[in-house]
């Protein structure tokens, strides 16, 4: 691995402090550096969050925080509050920092080609994690690690099909996440294209609840109010699936009988209620993806190649399911 200035170092960590002081109104955890002992052989990674709008995300961060903890690898951690804009001036103050890796998992699709030719210039490599980047120059990123979202959008379609058989014609709503993110975009593709050969499946109504608990229940309220029929609910994430929930229960309705649900991470809460019956199929997308960020942070400090895309190891959970009592606990 490449050997780091001690002067740089001291640099990075003066000015990590400055950043500190002057997001007095941003929680403690959202800018802070790893406390591991630095030398200059430790590799600097800047990682760029894009927010912490569901339990998925919180659950990011801390396996992002504690895997760079126990790589020794020094992190560099800014939370974008869901703003582009914000994720942009992280990514360039990780250039002014001459960090040795920069890592971001990027709000939307489109907008970064500008910025990532600047971290080109500057030699400093770009890994992306759990969303994707749209671009036409794909030297500006080195690789992408995270899941596969359309084979979940895919997953959550094939669900359906098996549990739906017996039904003439099935009316679903749809609730996706932030509108033009790569996980909206592809568990919606995927979703329809396995439900595309069969006739009996209407998507009614999609709407964006952007991945947060309060607008899945604000999404559903309308859907409820719109549509005199409903038979599912395909929620992209968990945390807009427990909002519509309550939205479900407040309308006298049964979730998980009246009103089949499909959603997608597998939080804690998710398999919880899937265990009461609320919930149907929960698509597992995992956020514990930290270890992989640190080891693919170094090989990339020490000039090697990475495979351009690694992708986690995911499954369902369903009411199908036979082994749901014996789930070790989930870690978020
Ligand atoms: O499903 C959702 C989060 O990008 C995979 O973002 C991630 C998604 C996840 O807010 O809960």
């Amino acid at each position: 691995m490449r050997a780091l200035p001690a002067a740089k170092r001291a640099f990075a960590t003066v000015l990590t402090l400055c950043v500190c002081l002057l997001s007095a109104c941003a929680p403690q955890s959202d800018v802070a550096t790893t406390t591991a002992a630095e030398d200059d052989t430790q590799v600097l990674l800047g990682f760029s969050q894009l927010g912490s709008e569901s339990a998925w995300r919180i659950g990011n961060t801390k396996s992002i925080q504690d895997a760079a903890k126990r790589a020794g690898v020094q992190l560099m951690y800014e939370n974008a509050e869901q703003k582009q804009e914000k994720q942009i001036k992280a990514i360039r103050s990780f250039i002014a920092y001459q960090v040795d890796v920069i890592a971001f998992s990027p709000i939307v699709e489109d907008g970064w080609d500008n910025v990532l030719e600047e971290a080109k210039q500057a030699g400093i490599p770009v890994l992306i994690t759990d969303r994707r980047i749209n671009t036409t120059d794909e030297s500006l990123i080195v690789g992408f690690v995270g899941s596969d979202f359309y084979a979940e959008g895919r997953r959550a379609g094939r669900f359906l099909l098996e549990k739906m058989a017996g039904q003439e014609t099935v009316t679903i709503v749809e609730i996706s996440g932030t509108v033009d993110s790569t996980p909206m975009r592809a568990r919606g593709s995927g979703f329809r294209d396995e439900l595309a050969g069969d006739a009996r499946f209407t998507i009614v109504e999609s709407v964006s609840g952007d991945f947060l608990r309060s607008k899945g229940k604000e999404c559903m309220e309308g859907l409820l109010s719109r549509h005199a029929v409903i038979d599912v609910l395909f929620s992209h994430n968990d945390s807009m699936t427990l909002g519509a929930i309550e939205a479900i229960e407040e309308a006298g309705l049964a979730p998980g009988k009246d009103i089949v649900i499909v959603t997608v991470d597998g939080e804690q809460a998710a398999i919880d209620l899937l265990k009461e019956g609320k919930i149907n199929c929960v698509v597992e997308c995992t956020p514990l993806i930290g270890d992989m960020i640190m080891a693919l942070a170094k090989r990339l400090a020490a000039g090697e190649t990475i495979p351009r895309n690694i992708y986690s190891d995911e499954r369902v959970f369903s009411e199908f399911d036979t082994d749901l009592d014996s789930l070790p606990p989930r870690e978020y």
